[in-house]
């Protein structure tokens, strides 16, 4: 495949819902998408980056700017035999790992169709179905966010995930419990808490949670591995988790039981793959995260959660949840029991809808060599 030319684009997309985490309400996502042009194929990648820098430090015109002036050169006019040897490519510009990740996952995404076989095959998957969750946002009130569980229960989600912070938590999650005992249930604080919070975060182990996600600083191990050993709940990492590097580091030193893989948030599917392999040889199960994705990310996503060790139920959910109408035909669809059933066609296994995109696009631009 050789690389001939790049496509930015930036398409604004309103939510069904808003979405509130500990950091801020999204109402309309501004959706990044690169397109490598390469024999007459399209590979697509989304850029997961946030609005503003505030899930991590890459935002939208940060990751359209150092793709346009480092990383889309790195590779234009460059001959690839597969997707897996994009990172070599952009590894000279540090970081930016959401924007790589776009670009890698692109190419992989055009070597599944040059190949012919599925995306989720490529990337060493097995399974013909994967288990969904859904993570629901802060809400004005608390009634407002139990209809909202109640809605998903009954839509077949096997886990719920609620958005913590100081103020929303131990009395909102009382109140889910003595609705209903018996869901699996979990928390993520987006970062939301500090060791100060020691005594509050243990009142958390009484409502016998799944994982609480990333309670602590977004770059912390330490201070984690402390606060397991202070808990009987499982904690799970997912800002932290940047590299497979990171993942065995904090495995090792008892900062988490459970990995959240984000593939943008680590830098590609070249890096989610191999913090898989990881966490599977110390023993500690992951699953998908999820950043608000459009069609085309969230069929990669759905490719990813195949691979063996995603053993818990991902944030990958029906696009219906998040778009009146999604950006891929058909759209992801989850079963009365809670899964996305897998594919066998060729690629991400979703077509695109190019007239669509096309009325979504507010921004847009061809990089050639
Ligand atoms: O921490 O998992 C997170 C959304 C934006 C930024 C961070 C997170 C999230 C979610 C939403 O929890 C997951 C999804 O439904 O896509
Ligand atoms: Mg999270």
């Amino acid at each position: 495949m050789k690389i001939e030319a790049i496509t930015l684009r930036e398409l604004k997309i309103p939510l069904v819902h808003f979405f509130e985490t500990s950091f801020g309400r999204t109402y309309t996502r501004r959706v990044l998408l690169f397109t490598l042009h390469s024999d007459g194929l399209e590979g697509w990648g989304e850029c997961v980056a946030g609005e503003g820098p505030y899930y991590s430090e890459e935002y939208i015109e940060g990751a359209w700017d150092v793709t346009k002036r480092y990383l889309a050169p790195a590779l234009i006019g460059e001959t690839l035999q597969a997707g897996r040897e994009v990172p070599a490519l952009l590894a000279r510009v540090r970081e930016h790992r959401m924007a790589k990740a776009a670009l890698e996952n692109a190419a992989w995404d055009a070597e599944a169709q040059q190949k012919g076989i599925p995306l989720w095959k490529l990337l060493g998957g097995s399974r013909r179905e994967i288990a969904c969750g859904v993570s629901i946002g802060i809400q004005d009130s608390h009634d407002q966010l139990l209809q909202k569980i109640e809605t998903e229960l009954a839509a077949g989600y096997q886990r719920i995930k609620i958005k913590v912070k100081p103020g929303w938590d131990v009395e909102v999650l009382e109140k889910i419990r003595t609705r209903w005992p018996n869901i699996t249930l979990s928390c993520d604080a987006n970062s939301a808490y500090t060791l100060a919070d020691e005594q509050h975060l243990r009142a958390f182990d009484r409502f016998q949670l799944l994982m609480i996600e990333q309670p602590l600083w977004s770059d912390d191990f330490y201070f984690h591995a402390r606060l397991q050993r202070q808990l009987h709940t499982s904690l799970c990492l997912d800002e932290a988790i940047r590299s497979a590097r990171d993942a065995e580091a904090a495995v090792e030193l008892g900062a988490c039981r459970i990995i959240n893989i984000k593939v943008g948030r680590v830098g590609g599917f070249s890096e989610a793959i191999a913090v898989h392999h990881v966490a599977q040889r110390f023993g500690i199960p992951v699953w998908c995260g999820g950043m608000l994705e459009s069609g085309i990310g969230r069929s990669h996503n759905v490719a990813l959660s195949t691979l063996p060790n995603f053993k818990l139920p991902g944030d990958v959910s029906a696009s219906k949840r998040y778009w009146k109408e999604d950006i891929i035909e058909p759209e992801v669809a989850v079963s009365p029991q809670g899964t996305i059933a897998i594919s066998d066609k060729p690629g991400r296994g979703y077509d695109l809808r190019p007239a669509l995109i096309e009325e979504l696009t507010v921004q847009k631009e061809v990089l050639r060599a």
